[in-house]
């Protein structure tokens, strides 16, 4: 198993992981030219246009370490190809959908036209429709055993349903304008962003056959670092520009959306951010160097610009 090593630094294994998810989507998503052409180009468009490929790599150290740690099982290499790019599928559809004219109405992701923009508000609907069935096939398709692919069926299912991502995306659009406490933001951010990244990570463990000691502690710091990447978000929305984002910057303060810096600021953002990170490497202590590549995550997602 590929763990971060001594010799190979977490940005080497990042590399490394972002360069295979991308053959990986790449042979496993329908061909261009293979009939309906029009929505299989905009689903190819829609995943393969860059992206930092967070969740992919979230799927990996999660599995690699729970494989490797000693209380944990074996992950099958392929298996957790299947779940990384089910992960990317399902966030490349919600990035779709969420760039759309009835929802945010972005005509710029990954630093390229939007995919309504690109071909058509229909093909784009449609391209997100068919990009998340597409991640369930692969997750049941999966080279494991029947049990391990029903937990993590279910497992994503629930992460971006009514109780997780689009329910926090409902929550988000009726928000618009409004006063939220900082619990009420915080629970928008766990369902909207927060739980594809937290199923990621589970998912890499169930795939590995975590035992339940270690999908403890990855439950713990995946939720500690779901929220970290929305307080980042949030950040680098105030911070960042359009051309380094690849999207456009200050679009939560010009629509009016409640925000970790519209509600404690920017400092004690970046406080809140630092402790969560704290959090988050307690949390895979005791899974000691296995979880190299997953501390190295935290500090990515800390410190990434975009
Ligand atoms: C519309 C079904 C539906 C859901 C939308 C996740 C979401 C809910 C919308 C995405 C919009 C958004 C900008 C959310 C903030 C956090 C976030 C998910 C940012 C984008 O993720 P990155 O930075 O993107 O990982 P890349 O391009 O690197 O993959």
């Amino acid at each position: 198993m590929n763990a971060v090593t001594e010799t190979s630094s977490f940005s080497t294994w990042m590399q490394n992981r972002v360069e295979h998810i991308e053959s990986v989507l790449d042979a496993m998503l329908p061909r261009s030219n293979t009939v309906p052409s029009r929505l299989h180009d905009a689903m190819r468009y829609a995943v393969l246009g860059g992206g930092k490929r967070v969740r992919a790599c979230l799927v990996y150290a999660a599995g690699e370490a729970a494989a490797n740690s000693s209380a944990g099982g074996s992950a099958h290499a392929v298996a957790l190809d299947h779940a990384a790019a089910a992960v990317e599928l399902i966030h490349a559809y919600s990035l779709v959908h969420d760039d759309l004219p009835c929802m945010d109405d972005d005509d710029l992701r990954r630093g390229r036209p939007t995919v309504h923009v690109q071909y058509d508000e229909a093909t784009a609907m449609l391209a997100g429709d068919a990009l998340q069935p597409l991640a369930f096939e692969l997750l049941a398709g999966m080279p494991a055993a029947p049990a391990l692919i029903i937990q993590a069926v279910q497992r994503l299912a629930v992460a971006v349903g009514s109780q997780g991502m689009v329910g926090g995306q409902a929550i988000d659009c009726d928000s618009v304008g409004a006063r939220l406490s900082l619990g009420s933001l915080r629970q928008m951010h766990r369902m909207k962003t927060g739980a594809l990244l937290e199923a990621s990570v589970l998912i890499g463990g169930i795939v590995a056959g975590a035992s339940s000691e270690t999908r403890q502690g990855l439950s713990q710091y995946a939720s500690a670092v779901g929220l970290a990447f929305q307080v980042v978000d949030d950040i680098l929305d105030v911070v960042a520009d359009t051309a380094t984002l690849g999207k456009t910057a200050g679009k939560d303060a010009a629509s009016n959306k409640p925000t970790y810096i519209s509600m404690l600021g920017l400092d004690a953002s970046r406080t809140h951010l630092h402790e969560l990170a704290d959090t988050a490497h307690q949390a895979i202590r005791p899974l000691g160097k296995h979880a190299d590549a997953l501390a190295g995550m935290v500090d990515y997602i800390v410190g990434r610009d975009r």
